[in-house]
């Protein structure tokens, strides 16, 4: 499987995450990568290129100018100011509140962002930007004919809506290919989210649309981020309604009953007749991951591969969460050692 990487995904090497209480090094790291790189280069995963340039266009498809003009400029507004931590929102416009958006950087934070542990810093923007650019390279290769390909996004971005970061999401990967692949003659696009975490930022762009079917397996919103959205009653809105679904588990799932909601969401994929998948791969499912509390186990993510195989779609894998960092290259290249149908 063709790999596409950007080292500019080092830009990104946040300090701070607020975690219990506490400014921790964040979970979402570069090393993530690394792992990931070095698992795929053991077992021969396939050959690894840089992505090329699709320019802002794309973005802009899916993402709020006012939204991408804030991101680039953040970073140099919060350093104006003199703070001398890095750029966490710390206010929000709350039920009853004010929309309009502020214009001192800190009232803006809160007004761009659905989570405080992200911080804003150096090199974010650079990181986001290039991270959708993976995406989009890798969308091309499977709309010319590859099989499959794998984005190795950072930061990730599922939790990312058109106007919103947070969650460690910036821009949209998934969003920005499954549109791109619209744009460029696909009919019908499919996204398959098997992130931990509910994918709310790819529920919200596409809620309102039938030609994109949003899937999501995810812990139950009720005690899980990003709390506020991923029910199982949320199917869509007017135009849109019956595609989008949503799998809630609860804290404990094992494999096996994952594995049940993936089928039954493979299944509306198939009846759905997609031109092309994304899968939005988080491996945060994994039964040690620090943030996250299912039960999978390194040998069923083969499993998870062969399942997602089975619809024979041209399919994008697109890099999500998964943050126990010694086993996320292992995780990664199960699935899509399970994809090729290849068990080593
Ligand atoms: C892309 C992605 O996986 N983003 C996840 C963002 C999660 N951020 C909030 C983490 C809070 C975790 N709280 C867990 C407490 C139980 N140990
Ligand atoms: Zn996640």
């Amino acid at each position: 499987m063709d790999i596409i990487y950007s080292e500019k995904h080092k830009l990104r090497d946040s300090q701070t995450e607020l975690y219990g209480g506490k400014l921790v090094y964040p979970h979402e790291r570069p090393s993530r990568l690394d792992y990931i790189l070095k698992r795929v280069s053991e077992v021969g995963l396939g050959e690894i290129s840089d992505p090329d340039e699709f320019g802002m266009d794309p973005i802009h498809k899916i993402h709020d100018l006012d939204f991408t003009h804030f991101l680039q400029m953040a970073w140099g507004d919060w350093q104006k100011e003199g703070f001398k931590g890095e750029a966490i929102a710390t206010n929000w416009p709350a039920r009853r509140m004010s929309t309009k958006c502020p214009s001192f950087i800190e009232g803006k934070l809160g007004y761009y962002s659905l989570a405080s542990e992200t911080s804003i810093s150096e090199g974010t923007w650079e990181a986001s930007y290039a991270s959708a650019q993976v995406a989009l390279t890798a969308a091309e290769r499977v709309r010319n004919g590859e099989r499959s390909c794998l984005a190795l996004c950072r930061p990730p971005g599922h939790h990312a809506t058109a106007d919103m970061y947070g969650g460690y999401c910036f821009l949209n990967n998934a969003a920005i290919s499954a549109q791109h692949l619209r744009d460029t003659g696909a009919g019908k696009v499919a996204v398959l989210d098997v992130d931990f975490h509910h994918g709310n930022g790819t529920q919200d762009i596409f809620y309102p649309r039938n030609d994109i079917l949003f899937v999501s397996l995810h812990g139950d919103p009720m005690e899980a981020f990003p709390y506020y959205l991923g029910h199982a009653d949320e199917t869509g809105s007017g135009a849109g309604e019956g595609y989008n679904l949503n799998f809630p588990m609860p804290p404990k799932t094992t494999f096996e009953v994952w594995r049940k909601s993936l089928q039954k969401g493979l299944d509306k994929i198939v009846e759905f007749g997609p031109d092309a998948l994304i899968v939005s791969l988080g491996v945060d499912t994994f039964e040690n991951d620090p943030i996250s509390f299912f039960k999978l186990k390194s040998h069923d993510f083969f499993s998870i591969g062969s399942d997602i195989s089975e619809v024979c779609l041209p399919t994008l894998f697109v890099m999500e969460g998964g943050y126990d960092v010694a086993e996320i290259g292992v995780n990664v290249v199960n699935t899509l050692s399970g994809f090729e149908g290849v068990f080593s």
